[in-house]
């Protein structure tokens, strides 16, 4: 692939999480017909907790993700866990999970224990879903080390087979989106066809869904169906599917997408965040509107600081 269209996906995919992430958040909760009756469409940032284009737990953790991966030069955990520690802001609103794992980490439980403390066998939350965009780009074009590297990234606070299976299963949906090329027309069904391929066996839920995208995708059909058999709640299992439906439902256009996405309510900013990595990684950063991209948080770890770890990401990776 041409070198500045790989990093533009690198970096697509990451402020595709932030901007997703961003849209979402002054509506998590709100259904879907509250959502349309209030704001029809919504297509641009709303002014609500920290103020307009701030993010959530979701890219704050990807942060730690990828300044690990950045200054690790690859995968370690406990730095990960580390950072996810060092970074935790509470208002940003973290999974009561998620809080619990980090809570034991600091209390100097094992990296890789504390994660199964959690709901007494790990959580199933979307939390380690949300935030694998890095791993899904630097292991693009190897799918053993990328299902690896996503489950024991997961196991940090989400040891639950379904929220490790959760994060695999985006990390390949971002890294076949890097694969494809978005000036060539994609096939929808074998694109769905791969990451059913690559679900592992523990993942029965994961294939069911995936196989009613297929069938959805045929049918074109209304909001309230899909949120019925993809789900829109705060589960790996109710959500990661609903996402990887709003991309491929809205390929041509990063902006419809993510706007789909944070339409169906639910957890919107986690939804929005995973179809933002999805089909930013796909569009690169050159297909995220720049308005949105104009008004997303600046400061010491916001929109450009981001754009710069990708940057280095990338860097390592080809190097
Ligand atoms: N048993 C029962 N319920 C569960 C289990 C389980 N083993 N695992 C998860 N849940 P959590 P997250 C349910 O708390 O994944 C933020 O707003 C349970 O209802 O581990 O980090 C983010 O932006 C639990 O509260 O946190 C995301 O929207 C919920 O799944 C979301 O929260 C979430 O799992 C991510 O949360
Ligand atoms: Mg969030």
């Amino acid at each position: 692939m041409n070198p500045e269209k790989l990093k533009d996906k690198f970096i697509g995919c990451m402020l595709g999480t932030h901007v997703g992430d961003a849209l979402g958040m002054p509506v998590e909760g709100y259904d879907c017909k509250t959502i349309e009756v209030k704001y029809g469409e919504l297509r641009e940032m709303l002014d609500a907790r920290m103020g307009v284009g701030t993010y959530t737990d979701d890219t704050e953790m990807m942060i730690g993700i990828a300044e690990s991966l950045v200054e690790c030069k690859g995968f370690n955990g406990r730095d990960m866990a580390d950072r996810f520690v060092k970074l935790h802001d509470p208002e940003r609103g973290y999974g009561v999970g998620t809080v619990r794992a980090l809570s034991l980490i600091k209390e100097g439980i094992d990296w890789n224990l504390a994660g199964e403390r959690v709901f007494g066998g790990g959580s199933f939350g979307n939390g380690s879903s949300m935030r694998i965009a890095p791993i899904g780009a630097f292991y693009y074009d190897n799918p053993d080390d990328l299902r690896k590297i996503a489950c024991e990234s997961s196991n940090i606070t989400h040891a639950h087979i379904f929220g490790k299976e959760g994060a695999a299963l985006q990390a390949f949906a971002v890294a076949e989106a890097i694969n494809s090329d978005p000036s060539e027309e994609l096939d929808k069904q074998s694109f769905i066809s791969d990451l059913i391929k690559f679900v592992s066996v523990d993942g029965k839920l994961y294939k069911a869904k995936l196989k009613h995208i297929k069938e959805l995708l045929k049918c074109g059909p209304d909001k309230a169906e899909v949120i019925n058999r993809l789900g829109n709640d705060s589960s790996a299992p109710n959500s990661v599917l609903t996402a990887i439906y709003s991309f491929i439902s809205h390929i041509h256009d990063f902006e419809d997408s993510v706007s789909y996405a944070v339409s169906l309510g639910g957890d919107t900013d986690t939804i929005g965040a995973m179809t933002g990595a999805i089909s930013g990684a796909y569009h690169g950063k050159s297909g995220i509107p720049q308005r949105w991209l104009d008004v997303l948080e600046n400061g010491e770890r916001g929109r450009d600081y981001i754009e710069m770890l990708a940057d280095k990401l990338y860097e390592l990776k080809i190097n």
